[in-house]
């Protein structure tokens, strides 16, 4: 890794800038795709798959014996993982549950808020080279929870263990279906895939494209996602093969993955990078981590204070906190999407089964993003309720409010019901 020692602030924006990609060229080919589907529906998807994925789709619905059989392929050990994560992550997110409060801001007027499912929505699963049966578990829990009726996954693979976490987290239907024309099928539904308000998951950049266009027509969708990222910020207490393995657990994701390092202390950072190299090595993805090692920096600085500034400044999808009091460090930081806390809680325990969700904000996005949590899988609906006495008392106000803005009609609908308590 790249080391660069001691940078002015006036470097930072281009030190801490992610690797862009224009999406321009991406989006103009996945806009015929959305077109197609929405005109043709599922001719389209049988169309687009030969073309693109080179499968002769029949039916389009995952046949139930292959959903059926997913089970009895895992072997007993993973399983009981994935019930292990698939339970932790329901205990975490169960508690973002919220009472109803009914509150009286004045007497007899009661306001309240209650939160519904959001009624049908579409997860997407992409194929490639790791099958992100754990996405399905962090996009499935909350929706389970949250009482989605209708939860449709789209995904390329027939990997079992994506069947079997999809069955787990009572996911309604399952299609196999890939790409832009996925996400299509979900936002305009076809005579087989049903339209969905509501579409989250990762995917390659023409899945993103096709999330961002529909985005502007109208679906709601998770968030603006880009390629993964991790910061770590590291004191002497941290362990320089640990902070290695953090690192290279997020590059091996892609290419185009990107981590960073920061620290006050130069032996730490050439000491890291040893057994980066080394560990790199051994690693079946090392071509893809290699990339992405290649495209990231360690960054020293002088002080905790900028080094916390920094962090806020590049406001990573993942940040560990390897140093010593990590905990108080954590209360300075205002931009991430996730934080790891001290020696022993490596990403990937986030990633996979500890609880949190590892849907989060890529590329800068959590300066104004959450990740996905069981919020993003309801909406609150406001609900109120004024007695008598309490349009007596409130009336007036809204009168005033009514006139000054010279809405007399707004107004009339209070002054009828005032004159007729007289
Ligand atoms: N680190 C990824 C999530 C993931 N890791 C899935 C392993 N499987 C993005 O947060
Ligand atoms: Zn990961």
């Amino acid at each position: 890794m790249q080391i660069i020692p001691f940078p002015k602030k006036s470097d930072w924006p281009a030190l801490l800038a992610r690797p862009t990609q224009s999406i321009a060229n991406i989006e103009k080919a996945v806009a015929p795709i959305l077109e197609k589907v929405r005109s043709e529906g599922d001719a389209a998807i049988r169309a687009l798959t030969l073309q693109f994925d080179k499968i002769k789709l029949g039916e389009i619905a995952m046949p139930q014996a292959t959903i059926d059989a997913a089970e009895a392929a895992l072997s007993e050990e993973l399983k009981a993982a994935i019930r292990q994560a698939y339970q932790n992550i329901r205990t975490f997110h169960e508690a973002q549950h919220q009472p109803v409060q009914k509150i009286e801001t004045m007497p007899g007027v009661t306001c309240w808020r209650k939160s519904v499912g959001i009624d049908k929505v579409g997860l997407y699963i992409p194929g490639g080279s790791a099958p992100l049966f754990s996405t399905v578990l962090m996009l499935g829990v909350p929706a389970q929870l949250a009482g989605c009726r209708e939860v449709v996954l789209c995904t390329p693979s027939d990997h079992p263990a994506i069947l079997y976490a999809a069955q787990l987290v009572g996911v309604t239907k399952i299609f196999r279906v890939g790409g832009a024309q996925a996400i299509a099928a979900m936002a305009y539904g076809t005579e087989s895939v049903p339209k969905v308000y509501k579409i989250f998951g990762p995917g390659n950049q023409y899945v993103t494209a096709a999330k961002m266009l529909l985005a502007k027509e109208g679906v709601a969708i998770d968030m603006p996602a880009g390629p993964s990222e991790v910061a770590v910020y590291a004191d002497a207490t941290a362990l320089p093969s640990f902070v290695a393995a953090d690192l290279l657990s997020q590059a091996e994701h892609g290419a185009d993955s990107q981590v960073l390092l920061v620290s006050t202390d130069k032996k730490f950072l050439a000491a890291v990078n040893l057994t980066l190299s080394t560990q790199l090595e051994a690693l079946p993805r090392k071509e893809l981590a290699r990339q992405a090692i290649e495209n990231s920096k360690a960054i020293l600085v002088e002080t905790q204070e900028e080094a916390i500034e920094l962090l806020n400044e590049y406001a990573a999808e993942h940040l560990i906190l390897s140093v010593e009091n990590a905990e108080a460090v954590s209360e300075q930081i205002y931009n991430a999407g996730s934080i790891f806390l001290g020696n022993y809680t490596p990403e990937s325990c986030g990633d996979y089964a500890s609880g949190t969700n590892h849907t989060l904000p890529t590329n800068g996005h959590a300066r104004a993003y959450s990740g996905v949590s069981l919020d993003s899988f309801v909406k609150k609906i406001t609900i109120q309720h004024i007695t008598p006495e309490g349009l007596k008392e409130l009336g007036p106000t809204v009168e005033a409010m009514a006139e000054a803005e010279s809405l007399q009609a707004h107004k009339r609908a209070v002054s009828l019901r005032l004159s007729s308590l007289k």
